[in-house]
């Protein structure tokens, strides 16, 4: 179906013929070159430099009018934002995507050709740095005072490459030939001081004061970039901190002859906004990582006080004008700073500083993996950070001593147990706990999630103070997630619904009385094969592989992760190989499997799933038997960019994690707006993704969360599952020979390994035939296109409840209390 032209959506701000004015002007005034001998990297420059003419009065006009307000702000503190490209997303949100294309287009281009021109700015690895990036997003759409604190990393997450199966890591250089986006702000530069030790001095009126000499001092320079919401009313600010060697020089070891000396200087301070720690839902534990959390909380808060203080004299009102929101326990180290800036900078009594900072913060957590909860040796802080310490230490000892001890009076186990500083071999501070001591609300991020929160991983706490324990359901911007790359559905919904739906995702619900209709269902699914095909034409480019648009689509995009159970997947498509194989009419519709995942570079048996993936693929794609009924893709480098052509082409959407495990996950809310089906577990937000769609619109599978845990209680056995059920023991038998791996058996043995003897963790054997069978259940449906198109049209017209700007309004309402503020 060609695509219809998208309805004004919103206010168009320049015409075609003068934003073609503007790219020519830009492509001579700003890139230094012209129409005739521009090359592509200029025309995406020329042209983000027109867009930028809006946006950037945009976000003049509204730090105007929240100084003029004074309004209450949030600070969203992330070590991770995964922002993706800017430029096709900046031009919907200001209106002039259609007036860019149609002027491109007059000059000869391809909106497309020269979009692609920009590299994702990856700065997050999975799931919390895209979630950040949405929730900017939807806090500048709503007109809510907001800025995003994180880090100006040099490299991102890494390229991903594919070497015989194996994945290889390159380093991601996005800014290296400049971003148009990013605005330096020297202005507004910070000095963080780092290492050294405490002194305790008596002033003259005989009170005792601390004063943290420091050994090092780093500079923390300002990039901003701009946040533009949907209609551009507002453009908010994401401040990324670049660190450089303070301004001094060595100018001893320089003149002795040193000059090579006097730069180890300069490239340790810069060491710490060079790179990305690659890990999702994994600590690092480095020294370096610590110093980035510190360095960025720490200009941050300066930053925040700066401006503060431009229209307050004292702290009284501190907390009323800023909220901090600490995305995972990351950024926790901003507590111990803001109490060490109150008390030894700004001379407030411990009380004062206290109240404060319990009012100013909030923790969210993502996690409930115990190797993901940040713990730091206490003689690393010691080390870096002396005088932080310190202030734990005193937070922690009042808080066992007075808050604990109310409630368990004398009970030294609890204190133990409880305490900020765990005791052992090795002392070690936990973060998570300075996070719930201190925060005045901690949430999770699913409704499931947020029980387990309280239940499980902080049952005590929970005791103490109920009333700080609350749930925010993730979103995803419909923005990005629908309208920018699904512009065939978005103009199918303009139609059907109106043009409001990217601010009030609901309003899709209107679309759901045509899911009978034959002709809406055709347009439907019209559409979806398209995207198909779209993707069928990226795969072939990249891997090599023809697969049909006509086969069912099933995706599994995500990080590697054994809880998201990638090698669950994989033994399913071994044991429908082998259905194949045995029975050449075995009844099955074409399927193709997707997968696209980077592994952290540490994690072994993530790798070997990765190498298995794609030796498997090897095997079934170019096995003339099975006459192309099977096939197996695994694209390399998945990434924002890719996932915008994944999440609108899937008919299954893959959620299939031990249940308990997922916090919430994001992805499977992409995919259900964009009409695929969820084939998925009882987890994180499928649980309400089933109360939206409705039971008979969602293919669920596998153990409960309590099954899981009755299961592993009553202790766990693979081997029953193994010698239970000769389909499965069969597959992972088959991945010790060398059927896969000619000539060297035993490479994908690994997997089998973790599932028997490493005890399968997270219960892949126990659900792999439960999953077999809902499979076969929606491979059944999915061959009886009109009701398949129903149920897709219900799904994308039912998850309006899981747009970020519900989840935006729910943290307002929950935990911010902001209000908004209308630049002119
Ligand atoms: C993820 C969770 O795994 C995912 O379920 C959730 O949707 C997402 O956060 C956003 O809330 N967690 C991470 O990405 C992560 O790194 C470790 O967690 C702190």
């Amino acid at each position: 179906m060609a695509a219809k032209k998208a309805k004004a959506t919103n206010t168009v701000a320049l015409s075609k013929d003068q934003f073609k004015d503007a790219i020519v002007k830009h492509l001579r005034s700003t890139c230094g070159t012209d129409e005739a001998r521009a090359n592509n990297q200029a025309w995406w420059k020329a042209t983000c430099a027109a867009v930028n003419e809006l946006v950037f009065e945009r976000l003049t006009e509204t730090s105007k009018a929240n100084a003029e307000k004074d309004s209450r702000a949030v600070h969203y503190l992330s070590l991770e934002f995964l922002m993706g490209r800017l430029t096709v997303n900046n031009m919907h949100n200001v209106g002039v995507f259609g007036a860019a294309r149609d002027a491109l287009a007059d000059l000869g281009k391809d909106v497309n050709d020269i979009c692609d021109e920009e590299p994702d700015m990856a700065l997050g690895n999975g799931g919390l740095g895209r979630l950040a990036a949405c929730f900017i997003d939807s806090l500048a759409t709503l007109n809510y005072p907001a800025v995003g604190y994180g880090i100006h990393y040099e490299h991102g997450l890494f390229r991903q490459e594919i070497q015989g199966g194996r994945q290889i890591e390159r380093p991601d250089s996005w800014r290296e030939y400049g971003n148009p986006w990013e605005i330096c702000r020297p202005e507004s530069i910070q000095e963080v001081p780092l290492y050294g030790y405490v002194e305790t001095v008596f002033g003259e009126d005989g009170k005792m004061r601390k004063v943290w000499h420091a050994g090092r001092q780093i500079k923390g320079v300002p990039w901003d970039i701009p946040v533009v919401g949907y209609e551009a009313k507002t453009v908010n600010v994401l401040r990324l901190w670049e660190s450089k060697a303070a301004d001094f020089f060595d100018w001893d070891v320089f003149n002795a002859g040193g000059y090579i000396d006097s730069q180890s200087e300069k490239s340790q301070a810069e060491a710490v906004s060079k790179v990305l720690y690659p890990n999702d839902e994994s600590e690092a534990g480095k020294e370096l990582r610590l110093i980035q959390q510190y360095f960025f909380c720490a200009c941050s808060l300066k930053d925040i006080i700066r401006r503060y203080k431009r229209n307050h004299s004292d702290f009284s009102q501190f907390s009323k004008q800023a909220v901090i929101q600490l995305n995972d326990t990351h950024p926790t180290v901003a507590i111990p700073e803001l109490m060490r800036i109150l008390i030894d900078e700004e001379g407030l009594v411990w009380d004062d500083a206290w109240a404060i900072c319990k009012e100013t913060f909030a923790y969210t957590n993502h996690t409930l993996l115990p190797e993901a909860l940040e713990k730091w040796a206490v003689y690393l802080f010691e080390k870096v950070l002396p005088r932080h310490l310190e202030i734990i230490y005193e937070i922690n000892r009042r808080f066992l001593e007075d808050e604990v001890e109310a409630k368990w009076p004398g009970n030294d186990e609890m204190k133990r147990h409880l305490s900020i500083i765990e005791e052992g071999e090795t002392r070690m501070v936990r973060m998570a706990f300075l996070c719930v001591v201190t925060c005045f609300k901690t949430n999770g991020v699913a409704a499931m999630h947020s029980e387990l929160v309280k239940e499980d991983l902080f049952p005590e706490f929970y005791e103490l103070w109920p009333e700080r324990f609350v749930n925010v359901t993730n979103g995803v911007t419909p923005r990005r997630w629908l309208l920018a790359c699904n512009e065939q559905l978005a103009n199918m919904y303009n139609e059907t619904v109106g043009t409001d739906w990217p601010l009030k995702l609901d309003e899709l619900k209107g679309a759901a009385k045509f899911a009978d209709d034959a002709k809406f269902q055709k347009n439907f699914m019209a559409i979806k094969r398209e995207k198909k095909v779209e993707l069928a034409d990226k795969i072939e480019e990249l891997c090599g592989i023809k697969v049909s648009p006509d086969a069912m689509f099933n995706v599994l995009i995500k990080r590697l992760h054994e809880y998201k159970r990638q090698h669950l997947a994989l033994l399913h498509i071994l044991a429908l190989y082998r259905r194949l194989l045995e029975n050449p009419d075995y009844d099955m519709g074409p399927q193709v499997f997707i997968f696209g995942s980077k592994a952290a570079p540490g994690y072994k048996l993530a790798k070997d799933i990765i190498y298995a993936i794609n030796k498997v693929a090897d095997k079934v794609n170019n096995d003339p038997r099975i006459k192309d009924k099977l096939k197996v893709v695994f694209m390399p480098n998945y990434r924002v960019t890719l996932a915008e052509k994944l999440f609108p082409a899937g008919d299954v959407s893959l959620q299939i994690s031990t249940a308990g495990y997922e916090a919430s996950g994001t992805g499977n809310m992409k995919f259900a707006l964009n009409g695929a089906l969820t084939l998925g577990t009882m987890d994180g937000a499928n649980v309400e993704i089933r109360e939206e769609v409705g039971d008979e619109n969602i293919f669920i599978f596998g153990m409960d969360c309590d099954e899981v845990k009755a299961l592993k209680a009553a202790g766990y056995n693979p081997w029953d599952y193994y010698y239970g059920n000769p389909e499965l023991k069969a597959v992972l038998d088959w991945l010790e020979t060398d059927f896969f791996t000619p000539g060297a058996p035993g490479e994908l043995a690994s997997i089998k390994h973790s599932l028997l003897e490493g005890g399968d963790p997270y219960l892949v054997l126990a659900d792999f035939e439960s999953f077999t069978t809902q499979y076969t259940a929606v491979d059944v449906a999915y061959r009886d296109q009109k009701k398949w198109a129903k149920m897709a049209i219900i799904n994308s017209a039912s998850v309006g409840k899981f747009n970020s700007d519900r989840s935006i309004e729910d943290y307002v309402d929950r935990i911010w209390k902001l209000e908004k503020v209308m630049p002119n």
